[in-house]
């Protein structure tokens, strides 16, 4: 590894840009190493807080097996056969393939997949458009539809613009009702609020309640002060049953939401059906459970309902993540502390927004037919849109910073999928279970070497801050940004020289509503505070008339999808997912630091489940689409009727670069989770509620290795 300087011995402070709490951390350096990495208590949003993912950035930065230079593959992906390539050779060939491909088959035949990281690089983020634009394909392809895609098509559809995601007002809310989220382990999502185990604290110090819903009792059960059980995939059930009692007891209080809401008798007409007796078989959760949470909830002075990734992948996602604002909206808990609201970042993305350019639907998928969300297809689509022989095959593909055949159903199908395409390009660190199909992998800096102003997190935070980090290592001559490779590639794709990042942000924020620079952010190392969120309805929506729609047609049409699937039987037994402290989705599972300890990637099941199979065995769980062996533990923190496996693992796939990881090799979940499962309204994958089956695991039979010695030694004798 080589670097051309070093930092200075020192104190610095900078963001962690792993996840979505983006913590400050206070790093100090000595002889060119981090030798201490802890939280930074003046950091205006996450005062202190920091997990063990923060902690382990150094090693990154110190990991053998992340890549500096470009590489081309010499040999099949299951072998690790690269050479190096100069920065420029590289970019030529990779812009002369691309341009091949397009000419030859059009630009739809070439796809891009951008996986998480992409949002949480500011180089990435704010160059990856000109490159898109540059590439020109319709099969475009992020981990949001993976994700969060259930919450944009809610806020497109009822605010007018799908980054208009109402947060929960945490720290002023005296009722957190939280469902299919998990913060103590995920640290937050589409709630930026670092330290979440000292803000649930708040909650109950204030004498207020944090209830949570979810198939496991999970780390934040334990910080919750009700916690019950649902059966995976039936929230939507559960929440119409909410509003119905709401309704049916006249305790809807939409208060001054009214002036400027529309649809309000046809959700109560919606909700009518839904009484919580109806519903309470199907979601375990007793209806006198519902009744009595409903009337808490509407009579709470500040409450907030909050449903993250567990109410959007699943196949009503699209319905839960309407209903949750729904339900806020309704009880008058919106637009108002303690509520849900809309933070007012410094640069702010919906400033030049104009009203009512919604985007939904405007093409298909070629195969399965599946609708455009943003300008984006469901990954759902992606393999077989490689595999299908047509006109607009897709012959290509562009993965920047995503792990798809980890993160995406029916994974191994995209393995055998991606060493089909005629030529593949990652801009990623790492010789992973996806990359090492590319034939080019071109590297980017990361971590501790780019600076960064998180542009989309600050959307979501809990409180309006902003803060710019410095680089603090810098890079070797031999090594390039992302954004850097962008422009490169830009440039020899279509003559356009485009902007830096860092104009970019210049820009963003003189515009923005603090007009401030990036020399006073720079001034503040710690942040700068702006203050709580603020009321800012109706002036903020973004619809065409300017008003909140409570009751968007394509909600109301995907009711009839859900009230049928009331007379479909359940299987015995669905699969979810787990998020792991010292885990980040496929990654980081390089680092010592993360990875010490026992197996991480293991099956729960309820003892009520196990028939006869025993804590700690082998066994093989099967689905539609694939089967994964893997220890079982025996836990009553899972429902009966769930099974649980952590996603991200899966890493002893052959001709990967990940040498600590091999340790802690795992099975993937996506060998398991099926493409065929989806929620047909918004096109998000529904990862969750996978029917399974499990059964012991063959013990490996001795008998025909030593039948086959004996004969060979029979075959001798004679
Ligand atoms: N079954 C199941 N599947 C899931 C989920 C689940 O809960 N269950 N969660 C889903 C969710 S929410 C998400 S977001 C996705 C995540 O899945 P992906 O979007 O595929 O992302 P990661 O697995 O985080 O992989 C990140 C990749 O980015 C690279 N990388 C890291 N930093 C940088 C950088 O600065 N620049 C570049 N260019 N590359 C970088 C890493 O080396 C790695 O290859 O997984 C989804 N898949
Ligand atoms: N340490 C760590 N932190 C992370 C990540 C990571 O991989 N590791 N990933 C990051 C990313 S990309 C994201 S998107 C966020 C996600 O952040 P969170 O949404 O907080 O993610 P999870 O921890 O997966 O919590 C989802 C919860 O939903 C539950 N669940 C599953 N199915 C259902 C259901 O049908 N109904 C209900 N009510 N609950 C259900 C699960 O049991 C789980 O407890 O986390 C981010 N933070
Ligand atoms: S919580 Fe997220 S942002 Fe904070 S240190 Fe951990 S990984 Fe980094
Ligand atoms: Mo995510």
């Amino acid at each position: 590894m080589t670097h051309s300087t070093s930092p200075a011995d020192g104190v610095y402070y900078r963001a962690c840009n792993l996840c979505e709490a983006i913590c400050g951390l206070q790093l100090t350096v000595q002889g060119g190493r981090v030798t201490d990495v802890r939280g930074d208590p003046d950091d205006v949003l996450s005062r202190g807080h920091i997990c063990p993912k923060g902690t382990a950035l150094p090693d990154l930065h110190a990991d053998p097996d992340r890549l500096r230079r470009p590489l081309r593959r010499v040999g099949p992906p299951g072998e690790q056969a690269w050479e190096e390539l100069e920065w420029d050779e590289a970019l030529d060939y990779v812009s002369a393939r691309l341009q091949d491909i397009r000419e030859r088959h059009g630009p739809d035949a070439v796809a891009t997949f951008q996986g998480n990281p992409s949002v949480h690089n500011s180089g990435t983020l704010l160059s990856a458009g000109a490159f898109l634009k540059a590439i020109g394909s319709r099969n475009r392809f992020t981990a949001t539809s993976t994700d969060q895609l259930p919450h944009h098509f809610a806020a497109a559809e009822m605010f007018g613009h799908p980054l208009l995601l109402p947060i929960p007002d945490i720290d002023r809310t005296d009722f957190f009702l939280m469902l299919g989220a998990n913060p103590l382990a995920s640290n937050g999502s589409i709630m930026t609020a670092p330290g979440m185990r000292e803000r649930l604290k708040g909650v109950r110090e204030r004498g207020g309640r944090v209830v949570l819903l979810d198939p496991r009792r999970t780390e934040s059960a334990a910080h919750a002060t009700d916690f019950h059980f649902i059966r995976p995939g039936t929230d939507a059930l559960l929440l119409l049953a909410l509003l119905q009692v709401i309704f049916a007891e006249g305790l809807e209080r939409p208060g001054h939401l009214a002036e400027f809401t529309d649809g309000l008798d046809a959700v109560r007409q919606a909700a009518a059906p839904f009484a919580p007796e109806r519903v309470s078989g199907r979601t375990g959760v007793p209806a006198e459970v519902i009744r009595t949470l409903a009337r808490d909830f509407a009579g709470a002075g500040r409450a907030v309902a909050y449903g993250r990734i567990g109410l959007s992948v699943q196949e009503f996602g699209g319905l839960c993540q309407w209903l949750v604002n729904v339900l806020n909206v309704v009880t008058g808990h919106f637009d108002t502390p303690g509520g849900a609201m809309f933070p007012a970042p410094a640069f702010d993305l919906l400033m030049r927004a104009k009203r009512g350019e919604v985007h939904h639907g405007r093409f298909a998928s070629r195969v399965r037919g599946l609708p455009e969300f943003d300008g984006e297809l469901p990954n759902v689509t992606m393999a077989e849109e490689m595999t299908t022989p047509g006109e607009g095959q897709v012959r290509a593909l562009v993965t920047v910073a995503g792990n798809p055949v980890l993160s995406t159903p029916d994974g191994a199908g995209l393995d055998r999928a991606l060493a089909g395409l005629e030529f593949m390009v990652s801009i990623d660190p790492y010789l992973n279970e996806t990359t090492r199909h590319a034939h080019v992998i071109l590297p980017p800096a990361t971590g501790l070497e780019v600076a960064h102003y998180d542009v989309i997190f600050h959307h979501f935070a809990v409180r309006n801050t902003a803060r710019y980090s410095e680089p603090l290592f810098p890079i070797g001559a031999d090594q390039r940004f992302d954004f850097q490779i962008f422009g490169g590639l830009v440039q020899r794709l279509s003559g356009k020289a485009g902007s830096t990042p860092e104009q970019r942000l210049e820009l963003g924020l003189k515009h923005g509503p603090y007009q401030t620079s990036l020399e006073e952010l720079r001034a503040h190392p710690h942040g700068i505070d702006y203050g709580p969120l603020q009321p800012c309805l109706p002036e903020r929506l973004l619809s065409a008339e300017g008003r909140l729609n409570l009751a968007p047609a394509p909600m109301l049409a995907d009711l009839g999808r859900l009230e049928a699937s009331l007379a479909e039987s359940t299987p015995p037994l669905v699969l979810i997912g787990r998020r792991q402290l010292r885990s980040n989705n496929s990654w980081m599972h390089n680092t010592p630091r993360l990875m010490r300890g026992p197996q991480r990637c293991t099956l729960l099941l309820n003892p009520a489940d196990a028939a006869g199979l025993e804590d700690g065995q082998e066994v093989v769980v099967e689905s539609r689409v694939g089967q994964v062996t893997v220890p079982l533990e025996l836990t009553p923190d899972v429902m009966p009727g769930v099974a649980c496996l952590p996603h991200g693992f899966g890493h002893g796939r052959a001709g990967v670069r990940l040498g600590v990881a091999q340790d802690h090799a795992g099975v993937s979940v996506n060998d398991l989770t099926d493409p065929a499962r989806v929620d047909s309204l918004t096109g998000n994958a529904a990862l969750n509620g996978v029917p399974v089956s499990v059964r012991a695991a063959a013990v490996l039979e001795p008998a025909p290795l030593q039948q086959s010695v004996q004969q060979s030694a029979a075959l001798s004798a004679d």
